[in-house]
C-alpha cells in the first residue's frame, strides 16, 4: 500500500475508509450507580429487570439492519467500509481483581477508538460494562497494525470504587443531556461528575479533531487526567483544549459541538459552549458557529438525547450523511448548500448512538494542518 492504511486528522477531509460498528451480541448493561447518568430515568425499570441479559432480539435485528443500511449508503458513495467482529460473550460475567460485570458491547466504535494521524488509540473507557469493548475491534486493529498503522492502548483504569462518586445525587441524573430545563445546581454545571480523578479515564467520543487542535470535554466518562494523558501522549504536535458546555449530563461531544468543514461547526442550541478561550479561538479564525434544529425521529432514546439528529457523518465538505426521518435537519443542511445523503438509521438510536457514534474514521485524504 503506498498510502498509510490509517490516516485521519479531522472530521471533514474526504473519507476513504471507515469502520461501521456491529451490534450482534449486545447485552443489556446492569443499572449500576454510574450507569444511571447514562441511561434515561424512564427506562431504569427495564435495565433493572434485564441487566446482564441479551436485549430483545427484534430490537437488535432492527439496529443491525440500520447499521447495514449505513454500510450500503457509504459504499455507494465510494467509501470502503470495514466491520468489526461479532461477540458472543457480552452477557457473560467477567471479573477483574477490582470488580465483576457483564458487558454492553454496543456498536459505537467512536466511543472506543480515536484515530489521530496514523495512530489508532484504544480508549480506556470509564464504565465497567464497557471494559472489554475494545475486543470487538482487535482483529481489525491487528490488520491495520500489520499494514503499518501505529497502535496504542491508553492505560486501562482499574475501575475500582475510587473512580466513582458514590454520593452523586440520583435526582441530578435525570436531567438528561440538556433536553429540558436545566436547573443551575445540577452536578456537571457545578463541576461535579460521576467519575473522580483517581486515575485517567476517557471515551474517545469526548475528543473532536480539528487538525493540530483537538477539543476535549470533561464528562461523566472522561476526566481531567484522561485529557492530560492524551495531551502528553500526542506531544507538542497537537494542542488539546478542554472545553465546557452548558450540559447537565455530558457524555460524548458529538451531538454538542460538531464540525462540518474547515469553516463551520454545529453547536447544540441548549448546550452552548461556555469556554471563552474556545469561543475566541473560533471567532479569531472566522469559523462560523451554526445552530441546527432539534431532532424529530420517532424512536426510543434509552441512552441519548434527541440531538442524535446532529450526530452526522461528513463524507467530505460537500456531502453529509443524515438520518432519513430528520427532515428539519435535512432542510437545514440543504440551505447551507450541502448534499444530503439519507440513510434509515433511527432503529439504532435506542442503543445510544447516531451516525457519527456508530462509525470510526480510518482514512481521510488530507494532511495535518493548523486551522486556528
Ligand atoms: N453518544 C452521543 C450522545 C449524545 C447525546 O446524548 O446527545
Amino acid at each position: 500500500m503506498d498510502t498509510f492504511p490509517v490516516c485521519s486528522y479531522n472530521e471533514w477531509d474526504p473519507l476513504e475508509e471507515i469502520i461501521v460498528g456491529t451490534i450482534d451480541g449486545v447485552s443489556v448493561p446492569v443499572l449500576t450507580h454510574d450507569m444511571k447518568t447514562f441511561i434515561r430515568k424512564e427506562y431504569w425499570d427495564f435495565y433493572r429487570e434485564h441487566g446482564g441479559k441479551p436485549y430483545p432480539i427484534d430490537m437488535v435485528k432492527k439496529a443491525a439492519q440500520a447499521l447495514d443500511n449505513l454500510q450500503h449508503v457509504l459504499e455507494a458513495e465510494g467509501v470502503t467500509v470495514r466491520r468489526p467482529d461479532s461477540v458472543g460473550y457480552a452477557h457473560h460475567v467477567f471479573k477483574t481483581p477490582y470488580f465483576a460485570s457483564t458487558g454492553f458491547f454496543n456498536a459505537d466504535a467512536r466511543d472506543v477508538l480515536l484515530v489521530v494521524g496514523d495512530e489508532i488509540i484504544e480508549a480506556p473507557m470509564a464504565q465497567r460494562c464497557r471494559y472489554f469493548e475494545f475486543m470487538r475491534y482487535r482483529s481489525l486493529i491487528q490488520e491495520y497494525f500489520n499494514q503499518g498503522a501505529r497502535w496504542t492502548a491508553a492505560p486501562k483504569p482499574k475501575m475500582c470504587d475510587d473512580l466513582y462518586d458514590w454520593d452523586y445525587p440520583e435526582d441530578d441524573m435525570s436531567f438528561f443531556r440538556g433536553e429540558g430545563g436545566v436547573p443551575d445546581h445540577v452536578g456537571p454545571l457545578n463541576g461535579r461528575f460521576i467519575t473522580t480523578e483517581s486515575e485517567p479515564c476517557f471515551d474517545a467520543a469526548d475528543f473532536t479533531r480539528f487538525g493540530r487542535d483537538i477539543l476535549a470535554q470533561r464528562s461523566h466518562v472522561t476526566n481531567d487526567l484522561g485529557i492530560q494523558w492524551m495531551q502528553r501522549h500526542l506531544g507538542s504536535e497537537y494542542r488539546v483544549h478542554t472545553v465546557k458546555f452548558r450540559d447537565p449530563g455530558p457524555i460524548h461531544m458529538d451531538a454538542t459541538w460538531v464540525p462540518i468543514g474547515e469553516g463551520r461547526v454545529l453547536s447544540c442550541p441548549p448546550r452552548p459552549c461556555l469556554s471563552p478561550d474556545i469561543l475566541e479561538m473560533f471567532e479569531k479564525a472566522r469559523r462560523e458557529i451554526l445552530y441546527p434544529p432539534p431532532g424529530v425521529a420517532d424512536a426510543e432514546f434509552h441512552m441519548s438525547s434527541r440531538w442524535l439528529s446532529m450526530n452526522i457523518l461528513m463524507i467530505d465538505e460537500e456531502r453529509v450523511v443524515v438520518e432519513r426521518s430528520e427532515e428539519p435537519t435535512i432542510k437545514f443542511f440543504k440551505e447551507l448548500g450541502l448534499k444530503t445523503i439519507l440513510v434509515d438509521f433511527k432503529d439504532h438510536y435506542v442503543f445510544g448512538g447516531g451516525l457519527h457514534c456508530a462509525t470510526c474514521d480510518i482514512r481521510r485524504r488530507g494532511t495535518l494542518k493548523s486551522y486556528f
